[in-house]
């Protein structure tokens, strides 16, 4: 049965995505009372401007909240339309940790990690993300933009359509779209790729991932290319997807690189504070000559293990030293109870204990290693001291630290070491880019990045800074949202049957 449209006083916006901007914390004034509180993140603020205007409201999962923390109907949080989609235990261990975390995330990640392909997972997706559309087609007001987030909500605009033909429905996927090869894995691979085919447009951060999805498209659903993806230009691809008896309907497809509030950030990073702040973590260090920086999510992706390798190798070759330089790495813990994730850290602990058993010496360890999240300006602060930044990840949808240690270097000093499989760097050219499955190269990278001069550390890091600072997140949302609501006829007329 078709859901009944609400009355006007839904949201005329609407954004879907796994967690709700805000987590629950304990108010330690209180007696231990719990109370909500805004998280940090570039998504929410660069959303914020348009979900103001237009009424509204944020679909998600508040996280792991407990028994009785959860509220059952949608609140108002700092202006914001909150609609909470309950989760249980079991739907967490087999939508969440299962299939978003375990199947989809390394297969999306070039299968870095082998994914694992179980029914009863697949199974608890189906029913979690049924509950999604659900809530969406519940307060969304007639003719409604709703934009979904991510690879946990697959099926969300197949689903949501199905309920709410009224809608105009966007996606867009915040990790990369893999090759086809590895797609046709998935033993779901055609309902995967039918429920993304339920938005106007569905969008990536990358070109060559648009194209995977128009290839799939057409193999698996059998849908017609009516344009293709191209590198150059904003003209999005188009797929015609049969849809009797209404003819045909088109599905834009296009990549859309996501950013940071650059302006933002770079305002902070030159508050007198945060300025002070990154002279004393140089202190606190010891006053090294150099000093390299990684802040990471703690996943495999991310290639911590890499560039400790790089660093451990370099000691031992005598071609950096630890009086010298000294690394700090900042890892979020992340995904604790999946099973790849405790491996990792295992392993990278071990690793920061053997550069420092060989090369530390009492009270100056060669790696500073922090198993925790840091505060936005002490994250500012890091990056205004680091004269190396470390982002060397095997596979990444964007990369947004790349793009924050750049709005943060209005010194034009600093200098980016940068995996040439992140998404980033297809923006960030005048990085030191390498390839983080050549341990060689890796190694080079750093010594040159720890090496260069004023005058290039400068016009490198101008080079980047001009990119970073003219494409924001605000652009990035507002060339998503401007495509999707155009309406201009596309292709060719549609044909009725
Ligand atoms: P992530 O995999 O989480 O995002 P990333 O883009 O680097 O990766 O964003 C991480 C964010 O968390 C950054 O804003 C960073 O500052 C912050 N962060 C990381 N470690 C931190 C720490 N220890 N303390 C405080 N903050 C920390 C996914 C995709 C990416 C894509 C983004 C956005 O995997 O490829 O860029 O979504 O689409």
């Amino acid at each position: 049965p078709r859901h009944t449209v609400p009355p006007a006083a839904g949201a005329g916006l609407v954004v879907v995505a796994n967690r709700l901007p805000v987590s629950l914390e304990e108010d330690g004034t209180d007696g231990g009372r719990r109370r909500w509180r805004r998280s940090p993140g570039g998504l929410v603020n660069a959303l914020e401007p348009f979900l103001r205007t237009q009424r509204g409201a944020w679909v998600g999962w508040p996280g792991t909240a407990k028994a009785g923390g959860t509220p059952a109907r949608a609140w108002r949080h700092d202006g914001l339309l909150l609609y909470p989609v309950a989760l249980t235990a079991d739907e967490v261990d087999g939508f969440y940790e299962g299939f978003s975390n375990a199947t989809l995330w390394p297969l999306y990640h070039d299968v870095i990690m082998p994914p694992r392909y179980r029914r009863s997972w697949w199974d608890a997706y189906v029913h979690v993300n049924r509950k999604f559309a659900q809530a969406t087609a519940d307060i969304s007001a007639r003719g409604a933009t709703v934009w979904v987030q991510d690879y946990q909500l697959q099926l969300v605009p197949a689903m949501l359509r199905e309920l709410r033909p009224d809608l105009r429905i966007g996606f867009f996927l915040h990790i990369p779209f893999p090759p086809v090869e590895l797609f046709m894995q998935v033993p779901w691979r055609t309902e995967l790729i039918q429920g993304l085919l339920g938005a106007d447009l569905i969008g990536f951060h990358r070109p060559g991932g648009a194209r995977n999805f128009q290839w799939l498209a057409r193999r698996l659903a059998g849908v017609r290319e009516e344009r293709a993806v191209s590198d150059v230009g904003d003209e999005p691809g188009l797929l015609g997807v049969a849809e009797s008896p209404a003819g045909r309907r088109t599905v834009k497809v296009g990549a859309f690189p996501i950013s940071i509030d650059a302006a933002d950030l770079d305002r902070l990073a030159r508050r007198a504070d945060v300025q002070r702040r990154a002279e004393q973590i140089r202190a606190q260090l010891g006053n090294p000559r150099k000093i390299v920086l990684g802040v990471d999510r703690l996943d495999y992706t991310k290639g911590i293990d890499i560039r400790l390798r790089a660093l451990h190798e370099l000691l031992a070759e005598g071609r950096v030293t630890a009086e010298t330089t000294t690394m700090v790495q900042i890892a979020t813990p992340s995904r604790e109870r999946v099973e790849h994730y405790l491996r990792m850290r295992e392993d990278i602990e071990r690793t920061v204990g053997r550069i420092n058993g060989e090369f530390g010496r009492v009270g100056h360890p060669a790696v500073h290693y922090l198993h925790t999240s840091v505060g936005r300006e002490e994250l500012a602060a890091l990056y205004r001291a680091a004269d190396v930044m470390l982002v060397t990840p095997l596979r990444d949808g964007m990369n947004l630290v790349a793009k924050e240690y750049v709005a943060c270097r209005h010194d034009l000093q600093g200098a980016l070491v940068l995996s040439e499989f992140a998404g980033a760097a297809a923006e960030l050219t005048s990085a030191f880019q390498v390839n983080p499955y050549h341990l060689e190269e890796v190694k080079s990278g750093l010594e040159k990045a720890l090496t260069i001069s004023r005058a290039e550390a400068g016009r490198r890091m101008g080079a980047l800074r001009a990119q970073v600072l003219t494409h924001d997140v605000g652009h990035w949302a507002q060339s998503f949202l401007s495509t999707l609501e155009d309406r201009t006829p596309v292709g060719e007329p549609v044909r009725q049957t």
